[in-house]
């Protein structure tokens, strides 16, 4: 399939390597992967799913010990171990190298080795980035075919470059004692072994599109960040964008594809989706700053995906989709996860494949990190300018976390350097999507703790540099919490829809129509500029998730300056000049 000299070495390196009984390439034509989704049915490693109603669809089970990320198995392996800095495992190339060696040694043995060219933004864009995935798993490959762009037309894009990520995943036996995910940013390599969990094995993804592309960014002076982006067409019909960093589950899919409340709809207001998970930004043309979205398709979190909270991407699975780890509904073949809807299925099988009763079981049938893998343009509200080479201009950025105090719903930074700041700042609860423990509270600046390939010190500094190129034209930041609860740990803010009212105040702010509330945090709304027309929350309770507890930021300031250490000398000191300001506003 090509003559690339650069690609022929290293899929014979690697062939040599892992020793596999056939090679197959993946040329991205529906044939193949029609025949591939049949091989897989056939050896159980994925289930047809009833076709009359969910067309295309699939059902995979991961083994059990392989449900979720592995931050303690992800490695960033480079020469030195100062340039992963504090909030990475570090590991010597060298070393790592040969230990993923010997691991993969062999490891094809009797199987096929699929060799998957895909391209990370659109066909033929000057921001894309080519990677070839080798794997011996064909819910990779299916899964990589909605994710990313695939097969010829990449490898005709290419051409005789060698600019691009070479990528290993071997199976071997899911041995989570023998479980990592390394990265070489010097080498633009990625290899991972003993797992098969989408952010493990979807190399194009965490592993290319935020690890290995933050790594790019920083050098080439552009941005890859843990980010949604979506558009806003007003009723005149201009259309604003806005990137937004959740960490993982915390609402960026939600938050992609929201649908107006009605009150917005029958004014013109819609909502498009441009991406639910990441954003490659750099400055355009035009001085402002430009962001595409490197994937083509959605892994996204499915339970608390319904038909309230998200229509859209309900829809998005309603067809060639391969879902893991969900409840299988044998009624009538078809797939079912918590708070889908109120009747969960009785005769069924939860996410291990064991028998289940919805109905009677106190356990969950979905693995709370249960996913969906969709293609974008199944989206309803997918944007026009999806394809679009060049992206989209961005008006502001969003931060955001999960936490039950501490955070108003919205503030808006005074600058860009305190953007920095607020973003560095960022903490939530942990999630499901990662293992080990749920809801502790960690910092995760920027949400990309998980996710950014060398010293976070630096990437602060790279931030702030960006700002500085931009000057005037940058966008606005803002910071939002759909998260606070009441002593009971019910939400007070209804969220998903409803956070279009808080968007229109962020809107609003940008275009300098409004004014807000200075406090010692940043600018605050006041209660009567979030639109509560037909909302259905409490008067109080709006005011207390508008509050700042200055006793609460005052102990918060204390932790920051706790996390700040790590840095050492790699921290700006802008931003320690932004936490003493904080520390002093609140005096
Ligand atoms: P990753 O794919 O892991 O990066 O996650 P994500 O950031 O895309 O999160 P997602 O939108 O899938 O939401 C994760 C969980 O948060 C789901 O259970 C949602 O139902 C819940 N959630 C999303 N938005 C809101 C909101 O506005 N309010 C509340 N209370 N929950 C929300
Ligand atoms: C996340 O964990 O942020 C995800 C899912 O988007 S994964 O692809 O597993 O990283
Ligand atoms: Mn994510």
């Amino acid at each position: 399939m090509t003559n690339n000299k650069s690609v022929i070495k290293w899929i014979e390196e690697i062939q040599n390597l892992v020793q596999p009984k056939d090679i197959v390439w993946i040329d991205g034509s529906e044939k193949q992967l029609e025949s591939l989704r049949k091989q897989a049915c056939e050896s159980g490693e994925l289930i047809k799913l009833n076709q009359e109603k969910l067309p295309g669809c699939y059902l995979h089970r991961t083994k059990q010990n392989d449900v979720a990320r592995v931050e303690d198995r992800t490695f960033i392996c480079t020469k030195n171990k100062e340039t992963v800095g504090p909030t990475n495992n570090w590991w010597e190339s060298q070393e790592a190298y040969k230990k993923l060696y010997s691991i993969a040694k062999n490891s094809y043995k009797g199987k096929t080795m699929y060799i998957i060219p895909y391209c990370m933004g659109p066909i033929n864009s000057n921001f894309s980035k080519i990677g070839i995935e080798i794997t011996d798993s064909i819910y990779v490959v299916l899964n990589m075919a909605i994710m990313t762009r695939i097969g010829q037309r990449v490898l005709d894009m290419l051409g005789n470059s060698d600019d691009w990520v070479r990528g290993l995943h071997a199976s071997c036996d899911i041995n989570e004692k023998e479980r990592y995910i390394c990265h070489f940013p010097e080498d633009k390599t990625i290899i991972s072994v003993n797992s098969g969990y989408g952010g493990n094995v979807l190399l194009g993804k965490k592993c290319f599109a935020l690890r290995l592309a933050s790594f790019m960014g920083k050098n080439e002076g552009w941005m890859a960040e843990h980010m949604l982006i979506l558009g806003v067409q007003n009723p005149d019909g201009e259309t604003k964008y806005i990137c937004a960093a959740f960490p993982s589950a915390c609402g960026k899919t939600n938050l992609a594809m929201l649908i107006p409340p009605e009150i917005y709809k029958n004014k013109g207001y819609k909502v498009w989706c441009v991406g639910d998970d990441i954003a490659w930004i750099r400055k355009g043309k035009d001085g402002r700053l430009w962001a595409i979205n490197p994937e083509n398709g959605f892994f996204g979190v499915a339970p608390g995906t319904n038909e309230k909270s998200n229509p859209n991407a309900l829809k998005s699975t309603m067809s060639d989709t391969i879902f893991t780890n969900v409840v299988q509904n044998l009624e009538d073949n078809t797939v079912w996860w918590e708070k889908l809807d109120k009747n969960p299925p009785s005769n069924a099988l939860n996410w291990k494949g064991e028998p289940w009763d919805g109905k009677k079981s106190d356990e969950k049938g979905a693995h709370p990190n249960s996913r969906f893998t969709s293609p974008a343009k199944n989206c309803p509200s997918i944007s026009p300018e999806f394809e679009n080479p060049e992206g989209v201009p961005i008006s502001a950025i969003i931060f955001g976390g999960r936490r039950n105090h501490t955070t108003p719903l919205v503030y808006e930074a005074k600058d860009w350097e305190n953007g920095v700041f607020i973003g560095s700042i960022i903490a939530s609860e942990t999630t499901a999507a990662a293992t080990g423990k749920v809801g502790i509270v960690r910092r995760d600046p920027m949400a990309m703790l998980p996710f950014c390939g060398y010293d976070m010190g630096e990437y602060f500094q790279h931030w702030l540099n960006i700002g500085k190129e931009v000057g005037n034209k940058a966008p606005k930041i803002f910071n939002v919490n759909w998260f606070r609860t009441d002593e009971d740990g019910n939400f007070l803010w209804p969220g998903f829809g409803e956070n279009m009212r808080v968007i229109e105040w962020i809107l609003k702010r940008c275009e300098n129509k409004i004014n807000a509330k200075e406090t010692p945090i940043g600018y605050v709304p006041f209660a009567k500029d979030i639109n509560q027309e037909n909302l259905d929350i409490k008067e109080n309770d709006l005011e207390a998730i508008l509050d700042i507890d200055k006793e609460l930021w005052k102990k918060e300031c204390e932790n920051i300056k706790e996390f700040y250490k790590k840095f050492g000398d790699k921290l700006p000191k802008e931003l320690d000049k932004q936490l003493s300001e904080l520390s002093n506003n609140l005096s």
